[in-house]
């Protein structure tokens, strides 16, 4: 809360091209709160550089990003967009709160895990500490809810553990954040191996839907994506190939799980692979086209930047300051 203002918070990094899985799990619920929230929506570069980027690369990533966040219905007049490295009282904090996070914490958690065991030749320590931004990021703005994928479920528990902790060192200082995960789309699953989260780091990339495929791409991925065995279109916990396409149906259609099974009854799995296919293709075509337009400016786009960056500063600032007086740190007016 900041004063009255409930507030929502959440990131994506510019690491990639994006995939479903960030519209369903993530992008495609921020908007939910713009009415009734002060939202903040960011592009966490200083995130994606835990692993080695191609600095061409990101940046034009960062501009993609945030395109495609305004693509996916965030206006900016409603929601605060920018870029992380715009704001530096975000590495300010994430320093402070480095003090107040214990090794352990971080050594429990399973993305630390998979990516250092992916990236074991550069195991550094952003990677390790990399939590502790994610903290520094969601407390900086007071927030109430941070909408993420489950992914995110035990960094944003471990950013509360951290909350608390000042707290009970320095009362009032931070707003204790929630984690909200979506029913469906929580977790879309990998076309090539359904017991694996969709990532758009994959490099395979038949196993991922990108929100920038063009619809033969899609409709050929869908129609290649690994199914179980059985012919029923039934949601299942032994038939994890099927569950996916459903949630993912599911989530472009609005229908229910029942629904689905019901219009697929008798029907097999070729012609719900490409129900599922059209079906997506149908919900990014709009996306696709407001995107291309959007980029195509590249002018307006560092005017958003530099809006949303002014708009968040006001907020860091404010809550950074109330951190170091209560630590002690002496701050000259
Ligand atoms: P990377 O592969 O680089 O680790 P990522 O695809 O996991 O990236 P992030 O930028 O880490 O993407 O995530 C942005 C948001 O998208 C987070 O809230 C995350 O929980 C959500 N998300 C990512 N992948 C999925 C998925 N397959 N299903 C649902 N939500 C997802
Ligand atoms: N760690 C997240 C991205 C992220 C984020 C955040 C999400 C960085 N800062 C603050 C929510 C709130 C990820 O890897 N998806």
């Amino acid at each position: 809360m900041f004063g009255e203002q409930k507030i929502s918070y959440s990131g994506v990094q510019p690491s990639g091209n994006l995939t479903i899985g960030n519209y369903l799990g993530a992008i495609k619920n921020f908007s939910i709160y713009s009415e009734q929230y002060k939202t903040f929506y960011c592009v966490v570069d200083q995130h994606a550089i835990t692993v080695r980027q191609v600095p061409a690369e990101l940046r034009r990533r960062t501009y993609e990003t945030l395109a495609l966040y305004m693509a996916c219905g965030l206006d900016p007049e409603k929601n605060t967009l920018y870029v992380q490295s715009m704001v530096p009282e975000h590495t300010e904090l994430a320093w402070i709160l480095n003090c107040f996070t214990m090794f352990v914490e971080l050594s429990r958690m399973t993305q630390f895990k998979d990516k250092s065991t992916k990236h074991a030749d550069n195991v550094n320590a952003g990677l390790f500490t990399y939590p502790v931004l994610m903290a520094s990021d969601i407390l900086l703005y007071q927030t109430d809810v941070v909408p993420v994928g489950i992914d995110q479920k035990q960094h944003v528990e471990l950013c509360r553990d951290v909350a608390e902790r000042f707290n009970q060192l320095y009362p009032d200082t931070f707003t204790v954040p929630e984690p909200v995960i979506a029913k469906s789309g929580m977790k879309i699953m990998s076309l090539a191996d359904p017991t694996k989260k969709m990532s758009k780091s994959d490099e395979n990339t038949n196993a991922v839907v990108y929100i920038l495929d063009d619809r033969d791409t899609i409709i050929r991925k869908f129609k290649r994506a690994v199914t179980d065995s059985g012919a029923e279109i039934r949601y299942a916990a032994d038939k994890p190939g099927v569950s996916n396409l459903i949630s993912i149906y599911s989530c472009f259609t609005g229908k229910t799980v029942e629904e689905i099974e019901r219009e697929f009854e008798g029907k097999g799995y070729g012609d719900f692979k490409l129900a599922v296919g059209e079906v997506t293709a149908d919900a990014l075509a709009p996306v696709q086209e407001k995107y291309r337009m959007l980029l195509a400016d590249k002018a307006a786009l560092e005017a958003q930047m530099k809006k949303g960056a002014e708009e968040a500063s006001w907020y860091a600032r404010r809550t950074l300051s109330k951190v170091k007086k209560k630590l002690g740190f002496v701050q000259l007016r």
